[in-house]
């Protein structure tokens, strides 16, 4: 018989659900209207977890699956599962940590250079056919420069390390901010965030959320200025929403790149009318190549707990 497997999320690209399936009985939990009466029909048999690193799992939810071996998160945020109930119960939880760094980056630079270069409005202004109407070159205010800008990171692990590497590319000086001094980066580390914003013009958000919940808020932002741009692809949870939303309405800051938001996928509409701000659907992971790579790791965290082995890169056992 083959094993069970929990499925909280879906996974986008068909090779990945195809080998799953020829290996595993898929329980996809996202399907179900009943997702309470599924757990109680499925509950005892699922061996194995797969979820999204922004949905993670539930406490009660690892509570009612008594034969769980292993929880494969399908992403690098660990922030939705209790690591410690995780470890205390034995169950290896692992993540796809280095899958997705670079399209990550990528996503992070696009953001910069469409919020600071407003390339939403110019592409509307084109295909409105606005252009047509208003050809005067100033119907669109000058933008700004990415090159040479400086840009604070928050968090340098993988993701931030990219996203540093490619900002100096365009010959931008980079500071960082982490829980310490890191002797592997080249870049100036400023120990607190305050000054980090401070110093900035372009503050990046790519750190970890589980204890750092609500770090950007109304003080970071004024001290971040008006002439400053704030770009998250972490964790929307991270800002203080509401700070950021009046931050941008008064012009306390510049604009914004916003990958990901506190309650997904709910966004505060306040944005949708601002021409600074540039949103996406929680999509930096979201290409072939990384979802590819990070299902291919999912899978191996799988067969090895299953197998017996504590899986590569497990977090908790
Ligand atoms: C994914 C993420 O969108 O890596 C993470 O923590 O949030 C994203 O890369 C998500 O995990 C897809 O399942």
């Amino acid at each position: 018989m083959k094993p069970s497997i929990l499925q909280l999320n879906p996974i986008l690209v068909p090779a990945i659900n195809d080998a799953l399936g020829e290996r595993y009985t898929m329980r996809r939990l996202f399907e179900q209207s009943d997702k309470d009466a599924y757990i109680r029909e499925h509950g005892e048999s699922i061996r194995g977890v797969i979820t999204g690193g922004h949905t993670g799992i539930s406490n009660d939810l690892i509570e009612r699956l008594p034969a769980l071996e292993v929880i494969a998160v399908n992403g690098v945020g660990t922030d939705a599962v209790d690591l410690n109930f995780a470890r205390e119960r034995g169950i290896p939880v692992t993540a796809t940590f280095g899958a997705l760094t670079e399209d990550v980056a990528d996503l992070a630079i696009g953001l910069i250079l469409a919020v600071c270069r407003e390339i939403c409005p110019g592409n509307e202004f084109v295909k409105t056919g606005n252009w047509q109407k208003n050809p005067h070159p100033g119907a669109l205010p000058l933008s700004r420069r990415f090159s040479g800008k400086r840009v604070g990171i928050v968090g340098m692990g993988k993701v931030g390390r990219a996203i540093a590497q490619r900002a100096a590319a365009f010959g931008c000086p980079v500071s960082y901010t982490d829980l310490k001094q890191m002797d592997d980066v080249p870049h100036r580390f400023v120990g607190d965030l305050l000054s980090l914003a401070r110093g900035a013009d372009i503050l990046v958000l790519a750190a970890a959320a589980d204890k750092a919940q609500g770090i950007i808020d109304a003080a970071v932002l004024d001290a971040l200025g008006k002439d400053g741009y704030l770009i998250n692809v972490a964790r929307g949870k991270l800002v203080v929403e509401s700070d950021l939303v009046a931050a941008l309405a008064h012009g306390v800051i510049a604009g914004a790149g916003l990958d990901v938001f506190v309650d997904e996928p709910n966004v505060p509409t306040a944005l949708f009318d601002m021409d600074r701000v540039v949103v996406q659907a929680h999509r930096a992971s979201a290409t072939v190549e990384s979802r590819t790579a990070m299902g291919e790791m999912v899978m191996a965290s799988l067969a090895q707990a299953l197998a017996g082995q504590r899986p590569e890169g497990s977090l908790t056992t």
